[in-house]
């Protein structure tokens, strides 16, 4: 008899494995640094507003395919932006998203959306405003901002219920959308000045996304610079795309404060990411349907891991049935420069995937201890975009979240 154990006692360990590190990943607190607002709407909710919006059924469809590319996924946007029509679904799907986190053991978010103008010609049920008035797309993109906020705060509740232990504190990213920016360059501007205006009410930074494929730094540039001079916290999302180096060199040379994705750096920038040690934040599921990245192993979150700061434990795992590969991954950790590395969903509507399944994901994929895991997830912490020495509230939050960490 050989001792060697059979296929079917691996698969049994592993799921047994698996159901012990969901139950860990769930009741682990997390911090989500890349999601945005309308790629994480609730599927339910999602399936509503498109019937009622009566998209026809071929567009529809889109929802319910599996997606094999970041073009089928921004063809997916394309559907949940005519879905969602009004002011008042945008507080419901913010107050949602939220409750979602919660529902995942998400202990602070920061949620990113691009102001839209849900009164504009494209959206003829909006809500009687005279068109042609200077200045009415800033205000119909206000009021979208004041929409999700509302939406937080309805979340949050009032008095006492605010600093729940149990609820999610949550903050507002503004996003430049790449092909906006690129029609019209009024876009960037207005949503530096919205994330001026209302920075001390909700939002604490600046995302550039939309299809990378779209617009090109001088779209954005000035206005990024502009934004950061006022002290307003940037993360962009880079080198989604290959063929992305001559962006990825900007990128690196205005030095933002986080970086999102990063699939495909050169040997050259990898380096220079590294050296400037700003967190990134990793969105495996996302990467891995949207074909940016071949497979979970391939993912470059194991790259990065080998530098990242961590914490020098060395927790044994409970049952390790990890490839050589892994292994040798594991032995060669322990440097502790790098970048902290932020395990984030991107669009969990989209790519079916809560956070606490993306902790899961990387916890098998890359050998993780539960320790490693504990310690990822807090040193996010750092990565976050609140003001702790100016604002109160954010002193707060902070203090809450960390709490959570003891
Ligand atoms: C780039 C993305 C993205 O802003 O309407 N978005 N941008 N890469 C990605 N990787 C998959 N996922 C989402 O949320 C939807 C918008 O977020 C951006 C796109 O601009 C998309 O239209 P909001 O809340």
């Amino acid at each position: 008899e050989s001792s060697t154990p059979s296929k079917r006692d691996v698969e049994k360990v592993r799921g047994r494995r698996k159901g012990i590190e969901s139950e860990f990943t769930l009741a682990l607190p997390k911090i989500e640094l890349h999601a945005h607002l309308n790629g994480s709407i609730r599927r339910s909710t999602l399936s509503r507003l498109a019937m009622e919006a009566g998209i026809p059924e071929e567009e529809a469809r889109i929802l319910k395919e599996e997606l094999k590319s970041l073009s089928k996924a921004f063809s997916f946007f394309g559907v949940i932006h005519k879905s969602v029509k009004t002011y008042d679904q945008i507080t419901m799907i913010a107050q949602e998203v939220c409750e979602d986190f919660e529902a995942d053991g998400v202990v602070y978010a920061e949620i990113r959306s691009t102001p839209r103008d849900l009164t504009s010609s494209s959206n003829p049920q909006g809500e009687g405003k005279e068109s042609g008035r200077q200045g009415d797309q800033v205000d119909g993109k206000e009021r979208y901002v004041q929409s999700v906020l509302k939406g937080f705060d309805s979340y949050l509740g009032s008095g006492d219920e605010r600093s729940r232990r149990e609820k999610c504190q949550v903050r507002l990213l503004l996003s430049i959308d790449r092909r906006l920016a690129r029609q019209d360059p009024k876009v960037a501007r207005d949503v530096v000045d919205l994330a001026l205006k209302y920075r001390d009410k909700g939002v604490v930074g600046l995302d550039l996304s939309g299809d990378p494929t779209k617009g090109g730094w001088e779209d954005w540039e000035e206005q990024l610079f502009r934004a950061r001079s006022q002290g307003l916290k940037i993360t962009l999302h880079a080198s989604e795309v290959p063929d992305s180096d001559a962006e990825m060199a900007k990128m690196l040379e205005f030095d933002p404060d986080r970086y999102g994705h990063c699939c495909y750096l050169s040997d050259d920038h990898f380096k220079k990411i590294r050296k400037g040690g700003k967190p990134l934040e990793l969105c495996l599921t996302s990467n891995v349907l949207s074909n940016s990245v071949k497979d979970y192993a391939n993912h470059h979150f194991g790259k990065h891991y080998r530098f990242a700061p961590k914490a020098q434990t060395g927790a044994v795992r409970e049952f390790n049935l990890g490839s050589s590969a892994l292994e040798e991954f594991a032995s060669s950790r322990g440097e502790s420069e790098g970048n902290p590395l932020i395990l984030c969903t991107d669009d969990s509507a989209v790519f079916g995937s809560p956070l606490s399944q993306e902790y899961r994901i990387a916890i098998e994929t890359f050998g993780l201890s539960q320790r490693d895991a504990f310690h990822l997830s807090e040193q996010a912490m750092t990565a976050t975009f609140l003001n702790p020495g100016v604002s109160e509230a954010d002193r707060t939050s902070m203090e809450i979240v960390r709490q959570k960490f003891q």
